[in-house]
């Protein structure tokens, strides 16, 4: 008989996996915990579904088709299943709508569902993600007008009705760099203003609306002079014709995902607030869809990990299962650690987001989150790639196989640290925060997190690296670049102390037969270390750049 190894099986991923619902019997009220579950369980289903499809079918990608047999043009995209069925299970399970509800628990409950469907999505919640951030900047715009207008269809519970939105930063001049922002915003002889330029990065172009940043014209070409517009993309059926779709990306992961480059010929738009400061307008969005990005990294890692434990209950090699081999076993345990301070971190993001939302937040807490968020992102981005890569790797060369579904996570995940800012622009926006003040506030949270009988040694590792972090800082401040050289290693450090302390409260308050796990976790990820500081040495990089 020919050699015939076990596929890894997936588990159902709400139900089957501890961590989120452990997390959310601890933080919810018994009756919201309660009223979750549906949901939850739908979406659950729904990922085990999607899961066992694409092991079945020959995958598809999105469609451009530019012209019309009779020469007109038409921008016609033709989505993948999941795609056409994203506003139904979306509304359905309430994804976006239960993050703008009336609770300090409301984006707990919105990530709890983003974390379960985000893979079985095709990246259908990349739109989402911006959908949402729109919402909460116009939120913080407080324009009623374009408030009444987009958030029943952003926030809406009807598939007919929902409405996606895009965001408008990224052009190829610019970048990272919005500043350098070619699109101009001009009124027409009505009144009406309307966008002219090119966006380089679109993966919401199938939506209905978007928030772009734009330069007014007549207004001098700096930093600050950029605003921010709200334009809808379609009339009725139709794509307006002054939003032309030059091309779909040809990307390394998220195929699934129709990314456009487009231009903008004359698209009718809204100024969201004052012409100007677009960029601080616009923060809304980056913030939220970066708490969106810790989620789905960590949904992903989540992924790799349990296929890969599964396999090793399945697979025999050297006279036993992979599981019981030390050094197998070792790797995955490594694994489940930093895993484990990941999804405390970016779920800590989540919950603190809803209560800074909600005034339920002390000062700390809010200054804490102005931190975190981007320190979740940047940390989970790396630590997605790096769990996923080792994730393949603990299927030896059938984690590199197309048709085994596994090589797609690695590629997916790549997107990650690049999707909402790279690592370091990440890391300079730690700095940003931390120039406001925010690195005592998250001293202040951590201790209490990490504060118990049963944590009083990581409480004091914690206590010691941060109090590196901030000589680091200190040291550094009169010397900008020096600072900055060292911006990753002080983030990494800083997110990395954050995930402890969580790790920490989280055995402080887990029941009985819960904490000899959650204390293997602390002090397996302790050991990994905190500590990732650099001493920036300028000479030493300029020569080996030369
Ligand atoms: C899922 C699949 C995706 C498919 C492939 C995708 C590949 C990637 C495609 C993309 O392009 S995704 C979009 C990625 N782009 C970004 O996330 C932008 C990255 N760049 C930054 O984040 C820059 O740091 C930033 C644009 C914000 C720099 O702009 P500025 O104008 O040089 O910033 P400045 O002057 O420091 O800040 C302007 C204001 O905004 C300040 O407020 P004030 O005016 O009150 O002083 C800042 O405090 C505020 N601000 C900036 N970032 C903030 C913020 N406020 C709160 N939170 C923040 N994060």
């Amino acid at each position: 008989m020919a050699f015939l190894q076990d596929a890894p099986r997936l588990a159902h991923p709400y139900r089957s996996y501890p961590l989120l619902p452990g997390l959310l019997d601890q933080v919810l009220p018994a009756r919201r915990r309660a009223a979750l579950d549906a949901d939850l369980d739908a979406l659950g289903d729904y990922a085990l579904m999607a899961w066992h499809r694409a092991g079945a079918s020959t995958p598809r990608t999105p469609v451009l088709t530019q012209w019309g047999p009779w020469g007109e043009r038409i921008d016609r995209i033709e989505l993948t299943q999941a795609w056409l069925e994203g506003a139904r299970i979306t509304t359905q399970c309430h994804v976006l709508s239960s993050g703008h509800a009336d609770s300090e628990y409301a984006r707990l409950e919105e990530f709890a569902r983003v974390y379960l469907y985000h893979l079985a999505s095709e990246f259908y919640t990349c739109p989402l993600a911006m959908t949402d951030g729109a919402a909460t900047a116009l939120k913080a715009s407080g324009n009623r007008e374009l408030m009444d207008r987009a958030l029943p269809h952003f926030l809406s519970d009807d598939p007919a009705s929902l409405w996606l939105s895009g965001q408008w930063m990224t052009e190829t001049i610019g970048g990272s760099d919005v500043s350098h922002s070619e699109t101009v915003a001009r009124r027409d002889g009505t009144g009406q203003w309307r966008l002219y330029g090119r966006k380089w990065f679109s993966s919401a172009v199938v939506g209905e609306a978007a928030l772009a940043l734009a330069l007014p014209e007549g207004a001098e070409p700096r930093n600050d002079a950029l605003a921010l517009f709200y334009t809808e993309t379609m009339d009725g059926p139709r794509r307006k014709p002054e939003l032309v779709i030059d091309r779909l990306k040809d990307k390394l992961g998220t195929r699934e995902l129709p990314t456009a480059e487009i231009h903008l010929q004359g698209l009718p738009a809204w100024p969201v607030g004052e012409l100007a400061h677009g960029v601080r307008q616009i923060a809304p969005v980056l913030n939220t869809t970066r708490t969106w990005n810790s989620v789905c990294a960590v949904a992903s890692m989540a992924r790799a990990i349990a296929l890969a434990q599964d396999y090793a209950q399945r697979r025999q090699a050297f006279g036993r299962p992979l599981i019981e081999q030390p050094l197998h076993a070792q790797t995955l345990a490594d694994m489940h650690a930093e895993f484990a301070g990941a999804f405390a971190l970016a779920f800590e993001v989540a919950l603190l987001l809803g209560r800074v939302e909600h005034g339920a937040a002390s000062d700390d807490e809010a200054a804490a989150l102005r931190l975190l968020t981007p320190l979740a992102k940047l940390w989970t981005g790396k630590l997605a790639v790096a769990i996923c890569s080792e994730a393949l790797e603990c299927f030896g060369g059938a984690g590199y196989i197309e048709d085994t579904g596994l090589p797609q996570l690695l590629r997916d995940a790549q997107v990650y640290p690049i999707w909402e800012g790279t690592t370091n622009v990440l890391s300079l926006d730690s700095l940003r925060a931390i120039g406001a003040g925010s690195l005592g506030a998250l001293r202040g949270v951590a201790d209490d997190w990490a504060s118990g009988d049963e944590t009083s040694h990581a409480a004091g590792l914690i206590q010691d690296a941060l109090e590196c972090a901030q000589e680091f800082v200190e040291r550094s401040g009169g010397a900008p670049d020096a600072l900055q050289a060292g911006a990753r290693g002080l983030a990494f450090t800083l997110a990395r102390c954050a995930a402890a302390a969580l790790l920490a409260r989280q055995l402080n308050s887990s029941p009985p037969q819960d904490q000899p796990r959650a204390a293997a976790a602390l002090r397996r990820f302790l050991a990994h270390g905190l500590d990732r500081l650099v001493a920036p040495d300028a000479d030493n990089t300029v020569l080996l750049l030369r």
